[in-house]
């Protein structure tokens, strides 16, 4: 971008977007940024700010990114974080969320699974002969879930963003995976006991959040979960890149255009997958069976010796 100039002011740009086919300065990328979240909320009827929200932080940067945009224009927004036991990974993430929450006074709703319920990542995926990840996101759902209901909250956000999308994407067309591409939305509603939930930065890349928590000054953790490395969501972004780099805006025209155009067609899918559900016998969830998923897995995991990561890196998922 050396030289360039930033499209609204003309002084000089700090990023290239070329599915803008253009190049903006710190304060018209914050301002596009800005205009993107407002954008995706209106247009989803996601919430208002009447509206108390709970937002999945993890550490990231694109966590940290939507309760600071969220923040910065007016919502109710509070963070959630879940301590998953994951070695030097979850000990650093916890770090960089109390000191975001705790040098802008926001509230912080936390859980520790080994703290609070005996077990950890690495262990219940050794216990369950599951693979990490699987184990991680039904763990990570429930409490995220319950921590809504708990608090009374009205709707919850998590930072997913239009990489992290049109990769799920890309992957569940990959299967024709029916069942998944009819939930794959920007807003899923309240039902049955869960939470309305939703992603408000469906209309930003990754490279537009880094540019946001630079700019902001937002201090996030780089280093991904180290389960993460070499799964095949990496892969489908990898190749959705290829893409971009030959034709410009294909990786956004995928995925907005699944949305508005394909997502509705398989609408009744989604409901038929719906049903009747039971609470959990233990803790109240919903569920289809007595004891929900989660309280199956503490019951099992909570009483063994704590598994180290290492054991447990060969095996990736999602
Ligand atoms: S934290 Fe958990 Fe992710 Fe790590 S174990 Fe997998 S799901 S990769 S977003
Ligand atoms: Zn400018
Ligand atoms: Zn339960």
């Amino acid at each position: 971008t050396s030289g360039s100039k930033c499209r609204a002011c003309k002084a000089p740009a700090v990023i290239d977007l070329p599915r803008h086919n253009a190049n903006f300065c710190a304060e018209h990328l914050l301002q596009l940024c800005r205009r993107q979240v407002e954008k995706a909320i209106d247009d989803y009827e996601m919430f208002s700010k009447d509206d108390r929200l709970l937002v999945a932080v993890s550490g990231g940067k694109d966590s940290l990114a939507v309760w600071d945009m969220l923040v910065e224009a007016g919502y109710q927004a509070d963070g959630f974080y879940v301590g998953l036991g994951i070695g030097d990974y979850s000990d650093e993430s916890g770090d960089y969320v109390r000191r975001f929450a705790d040098e802008r006074g926001l509230t912080l709703v936390t859980v520790d699974l080994r703290d609070d319920y005996g077990y950890d990542i690495p262990t219940a995926a050794k216990v369950t002969k599951r693979v990490p990840c699987s184990a991680c996101g039904m763990s990570k759902r429930h409490l995220f879930d319950k921590a809504a209901r708990d608090g009374g909250y009205d709707a919850v956000v998590t930072g997913h963003n239009l990489d992290d999308e049109a990769a799920v994407l890309l992957g569940n067309v990959l299967r024709w995976d029916i069942e998944y591409l009819a939930r794959q939305l920007p807003v899923l509603p309240a039902r049955n006991g869960f939470p309305k939930k939703c992603k408000p930065l469906v209309r930003l890349t990754e490279r537009e959040t880094a540019a946001w928590c630079l700019i902001r000054g937002i201090d996030y953790l780089v280093e991904e979960c180290p389960i993460a490395a070499g799964n095949r969501h990496l892969y489908y972004k990898d190749t959705l890149n290829s893409l971009e780099q030959k034709s410009p805006s294909s990786k956004s025209a995928f995925y907005l255009n699944f949305i508005d155009n394909m997502a509705p067609l398989l609408a009744d899918q989604s409901a038929a997958a719906a049903g009747e559900l039971n609470d959990c016998e233990r803790c109240g969830s919903p569920t289809t069976n007595e004891l929900c998923a989660f309280c199956r897995l503490v019951e099992k995991s909570s009483a063994h010796e704590p598994v180290p990561v290492e054991l447990v890196l060969g095996k990736r998922g999602r």
